[in-house]
């Protein structure tokens, strides 16, 4: 009897000290907006990402997604997030330099050589770096997801050069960095936001645009897309980022709770996407898209065109910040 009580009287202290019952952490609901289609990379990672909170937080706090950019394109959510009128978002870094310079560098074209590199940079001091400037501009930034390594698809023929992207209507970020290197390519680079790309296609507004394998199966531009081209010609990453004005009324714990469901959601989303894109190519072939991989030496064309513009951008966001990169890619190389 005694024993049993001992037992019943440690285990509620465990229970007491336990990860529920002493954080500080009120029911909340949280909004979190995205672009993809809830079937998505994406829309996966925001569902985990919801369980994890709730998990942490014995059911208290409640993140409810919105997905296919029904909270807005990736910019009207971030103003939104600056105003306090929504509490989350994820969206690509490159929407993100009207507001902080400094994300320009994830844009180079060719910066990144494999996702090994841009997980260890990006979770690395640079990437912190950036985070840490978010706060300025009443957001903050939790973590990076994978977007990936984007590849170009069009409805006009195969492009197997970099001469055919020549005339090309091809949608873009809205991101200086993509408008100019496929102005230079000689596309007709429109930026658009990402929720209006699928009818653009559709009606034909525009030829083309450019995204990870991922996201033109989970978009079903297949639908609309006759040709794919292997290009990776950049990286692309997502940004979880928190309404600072909001995040500031959250007490530590709860602020602790978002952040390491963050983490999880990173190493989850990561893993899927990586799965995802090996077997995204032949679910692509499958649908009925034509597939061809751009030549060494016309990717090596695409570089050589894109060098002024990096050289312009590298100035823009500053020379050091690209250095520092670069160091930290040598010591991985
Ligand atoms: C989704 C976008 C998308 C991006 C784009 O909101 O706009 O092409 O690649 O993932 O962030």
């Amino acid at each position: 009897m005694k024993h049993t009580l001992l037992a019943a009287a440690a285990a509620a202290l465990v229970l007491g000290l336990g990860p529920v019952a002493a954080q500080d952490i009120q029911d909340r609901v949280i909004r979190f907006g995205y672009g993809l289609n809830e079937d998505s990379v994406q829309g996966r990672a925001v569902a985990f990402f919801a369980e994890e909170v709730d998990r942490l937080s014995g059911g208290k706090m409640k993140v409810k997604g919105f997905g296919g950019a029904s909270l807005g394109s990736d910019v009207q959510m971030q103003a939104a997030l600056a105003g306090g009128a929504q509490e989350m978002m994820v969206g690509a870094t490159a929407t993100l330099v009207g507001t902080v310079k400094e994300f320009g560098v994830w844009d180079l074209p060719f910066l990144f050589a494999t996702s090994v590199e841009a997980d260890a940079v990006l979770d690395g001091p640079i990437g912190q770096k950036l985070i840490g400037m978010l706060p300025d501009r009443d957001l903050v930034g939790l973590v990076y997801w994978e977007n990936g390594f984007r590849n170009i698809t069009n409805n006009r023929g195969p492009i197997t050069t970099a001469a055919d992207l020549e005339g090309l209507k091809l949608r873009v970020m809205q991101n200086p960095v993509y408008l100019e290197v496929f102005t230079a390519l000689g596309a007709n680079a429109v930026p658009m936001p990402f929720s209006e790309l699928f009818t653009a296609l559709e009606t034909g507004a525009v030829d083309g645009q450019e995204n990870p394998s991922t996201t033109i199966l989970s978009s079903k531009f297949f639908e609309v897309q006759d040709y794919l081209t292997i290009t990776n010609h950049v990286y692309s990453p997502w940004i979880m980022m928190v309404s600072k004005s909001w995040w500031d009324t959250l007490s530590a714990d709860e602020q602790k709770v978002l952040m390491d469901a963050a983490i999880a959601s990173r190493d989850f989303e990561r893993l899927d996407t990586r799965a995802a894109s090996a077997k995204a190519l032949d679910e692509l072939k499958a649908a009925g898209m034509q597939i061809v991989e751009m030549p060494p030496e016309e990717i090596a064309k695409m570089r050589e065109t894109a060098q002024p513009i990096i050289d312009t951008a590298i100035d823009a966001f500053g020379r050091p910040l690209y250095d520092e990169v670069m160091a930290e890619l040598a010591k991985l190389r």
